[in-house]
Parts: structure tokens; sequence; C-alpha cells
């Protein structure tokens, strides 16, 4: 497996639902070129613009090249060269004295979640070492989970059908979803169902490049959206819009639903809640039930308020209700990733977990810091793949966390990242040029192979590397850790369904699509893997959780509507979505991409600026009880009033008072699948002088 000159198809590793092929030449053991793979059936050779810059971060100046011991104290960013020998013995020094300690190897938490989604850098043998050595689990929850939970009620599982299906669709809501940036790939294929004929509209608070590029856009209330998807029903089901047929045969509790909708959800009051005009609410529903196929691309934008989960199982019903699972490119779209059989056991090996291990959400990172969780204090954290000084919510306690004294922090980056500024010990890793890996994705149907394209830079190492090393110094047993790259990807891929797909055929063939058919519609004759087998639109499950079993509309933690209170003191909900230069906090140190994306916005309605008297381009300061950051003003009318937008997620240490928009989000969670609230969030602005 080792490095070679010539062209060497490589996968782009971050955390997209698009997962690139591409091609990268090398010379001279040096990488000169990296381009899309034009073979690949779904990406089709072209990449985003961060990832076409790629190489401006391998070969960037700052790349970390050798360990590192902090000199200075927690957060100055002081440090010195140390060899891996000696690195590798001050960590396995320090968790074999705490796992020995009364506080017990509980007292160590792996911090880890999507810098890559190779399945052997993202999950294998650091998953193994840290069950093997008894540590804390980590519940990771920052990204998907509520959608997941919220669709596997209704569903048995993630909304998903063949995504390249998608050309034939003829009615398309982006809801939640600025699609044409955070999944472009799917985008080019809904233009060309538009070029057909489809209808394509966005539901979303905020006119996102995806809302400007529709055909119609739907400026919702933040957290809102189950209310209108509830509103949609009322009209479908008044207007005798409903597939009977569909709802008779493969769902459940229609009557239930259908009589909450009608009753309970009028157009008024939906109205109300969602701020958008009656007449819009029932356009909307007349044009998706009678123009198949009808489907929604549902996303992560909208999961993140309090009531997300909610609002993905209420959204993931419409479907079910107009029949649109029966046409190829019908129904609804959140991942394709339950669709890859990957083999976890073999892979992670969770029967090494001790029983009764607890297990800490990511999302509570402040709190766990806090020593406010139950079980023993956290005394080392080793992070990998993550940034959690910047992407976590509720910055400050993070930050304050991480500068405890007696807290023992590793990081492993491929860069001096805002945590790492934390580090005792930082750790150099190798980028996806400089190591092998397996890939499925969150967005198309195919597995591939990555190959490193050149040797490490300076002492970079990979995940399993350092896993290998760290086992090897702690005596763990060689059968489980001395294992190749190569011989985990074999582990991953045992699985009957992989039948045809092994490793070697990858390697040689490249992308290979997964066994399912062309225009895979796994609903189209019901099927669900619910416990009814049927799509729940009633669900049993959460009534026997004394939960309620219908559809439903949960309001936002901090809703102004609910919260007038709070709305007094701080009235604008805050939404912080991705900036499109950058990758959550990854790509923000990329000069090229810094300089496009400018510096930290906040996007406002011309009527809340002029009431604060701000003008565009005003510098301002975004605040409420938790922290504050500054940011420029742009206002344009991209926002509907009420909300604002602080497109994310910068470096702390590259934004102007050394922190971002996480000081203002909360810890809170979701009402299922235990996710993050980040665009639950109320903040006041001012002009700062
Ligand atoms: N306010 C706000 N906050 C958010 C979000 C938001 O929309 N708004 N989005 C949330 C979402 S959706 C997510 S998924 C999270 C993402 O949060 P994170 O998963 O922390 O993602 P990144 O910020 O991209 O940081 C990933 C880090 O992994 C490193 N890395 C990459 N490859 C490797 C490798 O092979 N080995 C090691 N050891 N490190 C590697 C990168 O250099 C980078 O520093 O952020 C969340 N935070
Ligand atoms: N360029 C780029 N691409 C990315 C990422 C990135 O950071 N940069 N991140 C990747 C990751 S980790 C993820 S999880 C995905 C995220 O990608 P998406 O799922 O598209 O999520 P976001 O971009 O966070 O939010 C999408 C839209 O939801 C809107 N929104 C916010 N609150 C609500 C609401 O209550 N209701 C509705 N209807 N809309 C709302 C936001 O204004 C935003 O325009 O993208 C991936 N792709
Ligand atoms: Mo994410």
């Amino acid at each position: 497996m080792g490095p070679h000159d010539g062209t060497v198809r490589a996968v782009c590793p971050h955390d997209c639902p698009d997962t690139c092929g591409m091609l990268v030449t090398v010379a001279d053991g040096r990488a000169v070129k990296l381009r899309g793979d034009p073979d690949h059936p779904f990406t089709r050779g072209f990449l985003c613009q961060k990832v076409s810059r790629y190489l401006e971060r391998v070969y960037h100046p700052d790349r970390l090249t050798h360990p590192l011991l902090r000199t200075g104290s927690k957060g100055a960013g002081q440090f010195r060269r140390i060899s891996w020998d000696e690195a590798i013995d001050r960590i396995a020094d320090a968790f074999r004295k705490i796992a020995a300690s009364a506080d017990g190897p509980q007292a160590i938490l792996p911090y880890s979640y999507a810098g890559t989604m190779g399945k052997l850098h993202n999950a294998s043998l650091d998953r193994r070492f840290f069950h093997r050595l008894g540590a804390s689990l980590l519940d990771r929850t920052i990204c998907a989970t509520a959608g997941a939970a919220g669709c596997d009620i209704t569903l048995g599982t993630r909304a998903a059908f063949d995504p390249e299906a998608i050309v034939h669709a003829r009615y398309i809501i982006n809801w939640g979803s600025n699609t044409s940036v955070t999944n472009m790939h799917l985008w080019a294929l809904m233009h060309k169902a538009r070029k057909a004929g489809a209808r394509i509209v966005s539901i979303d608070p905020f006119r996102c490049q995806t809302a400007a590029r529709s055909d119609w856009w739907l400026p919702i209330r933040p957290g809102a959206d189950a209310a209108l998807a509830l509103g949609m029903m009322h009209v479908i089901f008044r207007d005798g819009l409903q597939d009977d047929d569909y709802l008779q045969q493969y769902c459940l509790g229609a009557d239930r639903l259908r009589e909450r909708a009608l009753q309970e959800y009028s157009l008024d009051k939906v109205s109300r809640i969602t701020g958008l005009p009656a007449g819009d609410i029932e356009t909307l529903a007349h044009e998706y039930a009678a123009t198949p196929p009808a489907c929604i691309r549902v996303n992560y934008g909208l999961q993140r308020h309090h009531g997300g989960g909610m609002a993905v199982r209420t959204i993931t019903c419409l479907p079910a209700i107009i029949g649109a699972w029966r046409h190829a490119g019908g129904g609804a779209l959140l991942s394709t990733s339950k669709l890859y059989p990957f083999n976890a056991a073999a892979l992670e090996r969770p029967d090494l977990i001790r029983p009764g291990t607890r297990t800490i959400n990511m999302v509570q990172l402040a709190e766990a810091l806090a020593g406010e969780l139950p079980g023993p204090p956290v005394r080392a954290l080793y992070v990998y793949n993550s940034n959690p000084a910047a992407v976590n919510p509720d910055q400050a306690r993070v930050l304050q966390g991480l500068r405890r004294d007696d807290l023992f922090t590793v990081v492993h980056d491929q860069f001096q990242t805002d945590t790492a500024d934390y580090a005792d010990i930082v750790l150099p890793a190798t980028t996806q040029l400089e190591h092998f890996d397996i890939h499925g994705s969150y967005g198309h149907l195919y597995l591939q192979t990555n190959e490193p394209a050149i040797a490490p830079l300076g002492e970079a190492r990979s995940n399993t590397d350092v896993f290998r090393l760290l086992a090897e110094r702690m005596g763990f047993e060689p059968e489980l850790f001395q294992v190749s790259d190569e011989e985990l990807a074999r582990q991953a891929l045992q699985s009957p369904e992989f039948d045809g797909i092994g490793l070697e055929r990858l390697r040689c063939d490249g992308p290979v699509r997964l066994n399912l058919p062309k225009d895979y519609a796994p609903f189209a004759r019901g099927g669900f893997p619910t416990p009814s087998g049927k799509c729940e639109l009633y669900s049993p499950g959460m009534a026997a959780r004394g939960l309620d079993p219908l559809p439903t509309y949960t309001p936002p933690r901090e809703d102004p509507q609910t919260r007038p209170e709070l709305a007094a003191r701080f009235p604008l909900q805050m939404l912080s979505p991705p900036v499109p230069e950058f990758l959550n906090s990854t790509f923000v140190n990329i000069g090229s991409l810094r300089k496009q994306a400018g510096e930290p916005t906040v996007e406002m309605h011309p009527d809340d600026a002029v009431a604060r008297g701000i003008a565009d381009g005003q510098t301002v300061r975004l605040f409420n009880d938790r922290g504050s950051f500054v940011a420029r003003a742009v206002v344009a009318g991209n926002v509907r009033p009420g909300a604002v937008v602080s497109q994310g997620i910068w470096w702390n240490k590259l934004s102007a008072d050394g922190v971002n928009c996480n000081v203002t989000t909360s810890t809170g969670l979701t009402d299922l699948g235990g996710g993050a609230c980040f665009f639950d969030n109320l903040v006041e602005v001012q002009p700062d002088n």
C-alpha cells in the first residue's frame, strides 16, 4: 500500500453527503494535482471550491509535523517539540495512572466526530482501544441524531431512496437544506429534474444559496417545521388529496393522524406558528400532493431545534400520506448511510465495552468538563477528528473546562486548531492523501477505497497508527490492535450484502455501487422496518414510552411565542449554518478560502436592523446570557423578520474577540436523539462601539 508516482484514486474524507471521488497526480513523491474523478457515477468529476484546494491544505506551512508538549498556560498555544516515543509514553502513563486510581478508566473521555468519514480513521481501532481501556463512551450526537431518531419512529430507518432517481421527481422540496452548497451533486440532479419540468421549493428562514436559486422560497419561522407539515396534512386530508390505498395497505394510524391534523392544526393556527400566509400553506400542500413524483430533501438545518426530532418524524409522514414512495425519485431523503451494511461489530468491537460503562453526550462537553454529569470527573480528554473548542455549544464553558489544570488533554489533528491550543500533548495527523481508507457515503450508493498518494508529511501519523502505538505501550492484545489497515478494511466489508464487492475489486475498479437496483425505491410496496412493518403515522412505541404517539409540533426551547419573558431581552432567533467556503471549522485556516469568506457576518431583516439603528456593513455585537461575539451586519432582505443568520464556523483565534458564534449557543438537547440545538438560540444584536 505504498505511495507511488502516477495517478492515485482517492476519496474526499470530509463530513458531507457527496463523498467525491478524486484523482491525485503524484510526481517525485509529491502530489502535484488533485481533481474530481470523472468516472465517479455520482460526483462526476467536479469538486467543491473547498476540496479542489485540498493540496493547499496538505502542503500548508502550518501543518503539524511532529508531536508537541505544552510549555505555556492552557490556551496560550506555546509548545515544544517532543519525540513520538515521549508523547506515547506520557499519554500511556497518564491513562494508566487514571485507570488505576479510585476514579477508574471512566475518567478518560475520547472525543471525536467526523473530521474524516473514512471507516478506518473515523471509527475502528480508536473504538477498540477506548473500549478495551474501559473509558467513558461518547454519544456522537452533535449533528444528525435528532433526525435519525425522528425518522426511525415513522419509517424504522433513515429516509432514503436512490439519490440518482431524483431526476425523475417533478416536485422537489428542500426542507431545511442548503442543498446547492451542502450537497451540490444532488443539487445538480435536482437541476436536471427542473429542466424536465420539476418545481423546486425551499423551506428555510434564510434565503440561502439554495433558496435563492429555487422557484419558490417559503421563509418559515425557525423551529416551526412540524406545524407546517401538519398544516399541509390538514389541507391534504381536508381536500381528499391523500392516497387512501397506500395509507390502508402500508400505514398505521392514518385515521388518528387525519383527525389530529384536521382538528388541531387549522390553517390559522399553522399560519401563526410558521409565520407563513395560509394561502401559501394551501398552495404548497396542493402542489405537493398533485405533482408526482414528489420528493422532500429533508436535511439537518431544521433538526437543530428542541423539537427537531419530532419535526423530522412529522415531515417523513408526508410521503406516505400522498403515496410518494410508490414512485422512483419520490419520498423523502435524509441519509443513505444505513444502506451500507458495514460490519461495525467486527471493526469497532463493541463487545469489549465493560457492562455499566457510562455514556457522555458530546453536546454536553461543557457539563462533562465541569463535573456536572453523573460518574467520575473527566480527568483526561483525547480529541481527534474534531475541534470542540470551536464547534461545540456554550463555548465559554467549554473553554473554561479545557483550561482546567487538572485535565490531561491530548489533541490529534493536522493543524494547531483552537482545541489544540488547550492540549497538554499535540499529535500530528496525516491527511487523506497520506493514508489508506474505505468509504461509504450518506448521499449516494457507491463504496470506494482511498489509496495513499504520498508519504506522511514530517512525522504525521494516521489515527489507526496512533492507536496501534498506544495499545502496544499499554500492553493490549496484539491480535486486537496490531492489525493492518488492509485487514481492518476486510473486517468492515465482512457482510453478506457486500457480496461481490471485495477489497480487491474496489481497489481495482474504483467506486462500486451497492447491491441495490437502479432507481431503488425501498417503500414502493411498503416494507417499512418498523415494529409493525408499516409506516407508523401512529407509533405504539412512542405511546409505550409515554410520549405523544402522533406527529405534533414541539416549540423551540427558546421560542419568542412561548418564552415571551426571554424574548423581551433576546428577541431574535439566531441561526448559524456553515458558510459555503468552510466545512464546519475545517478549511478556516486556508488563506484563499478565508479570504473569499471574508469575515463573520450577520444577516438581518431591514426592519430588525432599522429598529436597532444598524446599517448594512456596520460592526455589531450579538449576545445573550451565555456570551457575545462581533460580526459585520448584512442588511439585504435575505432573512425573515425576527431571525438572524450568522454563518460559521470560524476559528476563535481568527475571529475578532477570540470567540465565535458558539459562545451564544446552548447545550440544550433535542426532544428525540439527544441532538444539538444550535439554531434554537435567542439573541439580541446591537451596534458595537
Ligand atoms: N453554531 C454551529 N455549530 C455547529 C454547527 C452549526 O451548523 N452551527 N454544525 C455542527 C455540525 S453539523 C457538525 S457535524 C459539527 C462538526 O464538528 P467537528 O466534527 O469538530 O468538525 P470540524 O470542525 O470539521 O473539525 C474536524 C477536525 O478534524 C481534523 N481531522 C481531519 N482529518 C483528520 C484525521 O484523519 N485525523 C485526525 N486526528 N484529525 C483529523 C480536522 O483538521 C479538524 O480540525 O459541528 C457542529 N457545530
Ligand atoms: N460547504 C459546506 N458543506 C457542508 C458542510 C459545511 O460546513 N460546509 N457541513 C456538512 C455537514 S457536517 C452537514 S451536517 C450538512 C449540513 O447541511 P444542511 O443539512 O443543508 O444544513 P445547514 O446548512 O446547517 O442548514 C440548512 C438550512 O436550514 C436552515 N434552517 C435553520 N433552521 C431552520 C428551521 O427551523 N427550519 C427550516 N426549514 N430551515 C432551517 C438554515 O437557514 C440553512 O439554510 O452539510 C455538510 N456539507
Ligand atoms: Mo454535520
